[in-house]
């Protein structure tokens, strides 16, 4: 390093508060500091701002009406159709040339959709659904992996009025057949495989085993060709080929259903604290509000960007920022099907420079992932067009922060640090790029007209500089309804810990810890409950656990997370034979093999440690956060409280030595 640069990356890593370039402040679309109050001031109505970045086909009647809280309901009265609010409002408005999506396959291949293009293929998609028989309010499984189908079929469920419920292609088929069972899902759309670094994946067998679990009559499942003849597979009955099915309907239309406000867009399945995966329900007026208006405020998106969100569909971020709010937008939004080490490192920074994106979102753990790799990566590219970079997913530590800041922004680009869930639909905490002052590794204040705060176990307010739980304690138009069709897991699971029912007051509580500090800036320490996050993947213990307790062989599990340099955490299983098995290789393949059939590949464990007994408290319960410690490598705390604390150094030495 040049002298010049060492004194760079000393002043970089002494800083602790940025301030947005002038050059974006003058241009973003969001800079007015009073948005704040006007906010406060004007609680619900303020919430109009949102609802107007759409196209309603009826007006609403009220912004909110809260009778039944926490069912709140937004918008209500108001009528639309989300496809009709991404594609034919663009399309009317002559901006149907503007590309929509412009999908970047993992060999190198393109596909350019323009608004045109899209609502072009919607609809006959659209058209082939209802033929097959789907009818307004029937869930739509789409088990697709990043191919352009896979907003396609978004948009032309969302045309119908029929739900989707998309399952992370990564997941296993029992995954799929658990969500398909808990969502009556009577469709599924798949496709024969794809590519991941350079390999043809077979997908269809998967999705077979998945069809083979569900426990209804599965009407029709629709088959995307991706890998041509590199795949022969064979189609049954009730599958038909997208492809021709589609050329029948050359040239379709379909009108869009007008939708109620209240009305379920889609459903997405996430984990929570039980073995089972909880239905997520989102609307068609509050999300698609919130999704656009983030979309606008915070990634500062306009009609003529070209906008990249890395994540992957599957998710909730692909949802809501590559999907939904960026087409609602009218934008270009960029799709990459693979990895971001194929063919080379540089893959993201070319796709970058290709396209000239203005805007770049992804997760931290990416970032440490470039980070490691290093600097002459994104050096060979010239990434001048970017403007704007984002995170979500997990905390930023400010290393990375910096890093990213620096080799990808140039230090001219804003970062936002987003905190959200899968339950709020879009992003609640992070600064607001044309106005905050930035600090890394502290995702910033709630956004206008969000109430969050940072409260002890009785939920009073802490004092700043002090760590506590978030909560949320006003409704917002993107916040999940309930858990489909299960209202009292729905209230037990958000709404038990900080509300007071007999005064009607309903406090959100997102299941994370967190600190805030004098400024009313939050960062989010991490999740209180038993969920961990590897590489931004949210994963239940729970689930990973009743996986390897039906492992044969294994008598008891307990799974936690561990840190881990790129992944953020990672999953450490601790195991208790049964009687008669032996500890070892074979017995530690076989509960890997069980993660993976019964999770998928984001699930597998870092470490297999077979131990005698699990550390318990007096009362019998598995000590989680000694575990977490032993695998961190951390200090390990007071251990008397244990009933058997002999266990403790045992497992340690065992780790240490592994
Ligand atoms: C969008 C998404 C939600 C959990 C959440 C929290 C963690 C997300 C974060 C963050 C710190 C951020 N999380 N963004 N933690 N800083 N900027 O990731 O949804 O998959 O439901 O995960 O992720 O713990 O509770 P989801």
């Amino acid at each position: 390093m040049t002298d010049e640069n060492v004194d760079l990356e000393v002043r970089l890593e002494e800083q602790e508060a940025f301030e947005p370039p002038e050059s974006f402040v003058e241009q973003a679309n969001v800079s007015d500091e009073g948005i704040y109050e006007e906010f406060e001031e004007n609680w619900p109505e303020c919430w109009e701002r949102a609802a107007d970045m759409l196209e309603w086909d009826e007006e609403y009647d009220d912004v909110l009406v809260d009778d039944d809280a926490p069912f709140y309901e937004w918008f209500t009265g108001g009528q639309l159709n989300a496809s009709a609010n991404c594609l034919d409002r663009h399309v009317e408005a002559g901006r149907g040339d503007n590309v929509a999506i412009e999908w970047e396959g993992e060999l190198g291949e393109t596909r350019t959709y323009t608004y045109d293009d899209l609502l072009e293929e919607v609809e006959e998609f659209a058209a082939t659904l209802r033929d097959l028989g789907v009818e307004e309010d029937d869930v739509v499984t789409l088990y697709l992996p990043m191919i352009p189908e896979l907003p396609i079929a978004m948009l032309a469920c969302a045309r119908l009025g029929a739900p989707h419920s998309v399952v992370f292609a990564g997941f296993s088929a029992d995954a799929l057949a658990t969500r398909m069972n808990s969502a009556d899902s009577e469709y599924l759309v798949t496709c024969d495989g794809y590519y991941r670094r350079g390999d043809a994946l077979d997908h269809i067998e998967k999705a077979n085993e998945g069809l083979a679990g569900v426990d209804h009559e599965v009407s029709d499942v629709v088959v995307v060709d991706r890998l041509g003849d590199e795949l022969e597979h064979s189609l049954s009955d009730n599958q038909h080929d997208y492809d021709d099915l589609v050329a029948e309907y050359a040239g379709a239309s379909v009108e869009p259903v007008s939708r109620d406000a209240e009305d379920m867009l889609f459903l997405m399945y996430t984990s929570g604290t039980t073995g089972k995966p909880k239905g997520v329900k989102h609307t068609t007026g509050g999300y698609l509000s919130y999704a656009a208006w983030t979309s606008h405020a915070v990634l500062d998106i306009e009609a003529d960007d070209t906008y990249w969100c890395s994540a992957d569909i599957g998710w909730i971020t692909g949802h809501s920022y590559i999907v939904y709010g960026p087409l609602a937008l009218g934008t270009t939004s960029v799709m990459y099907e693979g990895t971001p080490d194929y063919p080379e490192k540089d893959r993201m920074w070319e796709i970058v420079e290709k396209n000239d994106v203005d805007i770049f979102y992804t997760a931290p753990t990416a970032i440490r992932a470039f980070m490691k790799w290093g600097a002459e990566y994104p050096q060979e590219h010239d990434l001048s067009s970017l403007r704007l970079l984002g995170t979500v997913g997990e905390p930023i530590n400010p290393r990375a922060w910096k890093w990213y800041y620096k080799h990808i922004g140039n230090e001219e680009c804003p970062i936002v640090d987003t905190w959200w869930q899968t339950e709020t639909g879009g992003m609640m905490i992070t600064t607001l790029p044309g106005i905050g002052t930035m600090k890394p590794g502290s995702a910033g204040p709630p956004l206008p007209g969000i109430d969050g705060r940072i409260v002890d176990v009785d939920g009073n307010r802490v004092e700043s500089g002090n760590a506590g739980y978030l909560t949320v304690d006003q409704p917002w138009p993107g916040m999940l309804r309930t858990l489909y069709q299960n209202d009292d897991r729905f209230i037990e699971e958000y709404w038990s810990e900080y509300s007071d029912p007999d005064s009607d007051e309903w406090v959100y509580f997102p299941e994370d810890g967190a600190k805030i500090d004098d400024d009313g800036y939050i960062t989010v320490l991490g999740r209180v409950d038993d969920v961990i996050n590897v590489s931004g993947h949210r994963l239940g213990t729970m689930e990973i656990e009743s996986a390897i307790v039906g492992v044969e062989g294994v008598a008891e599990a307990a799974v936690v997370g561990g840190d881990h340099e790129v992944k953020g955490e990672a999953v450490y299983v601790y195991a208790i034979t049964e009687d008669g098995y032996e500890e070892g290789d074979e017995l530690e393949e076989r509960v890997v093999e069980g993660v993976l059939e019964s999770i998928g590949p984001i699930a597998k464990p870092e470490e297999v440690i077979f131990t005698p007994e699990l550390p318990k408290t007096r009362s019998g319960k598995i000590m989680r956060r000694l575990l977490e410690d032993i695998a961190s490598g951390n200090e390990l705390g007071n251990t008397s409280t244990l009933r058997n604390p002999e266990i403790v150094d045992d497992i340690a030495a065992q780790v240490d030595s592994d």
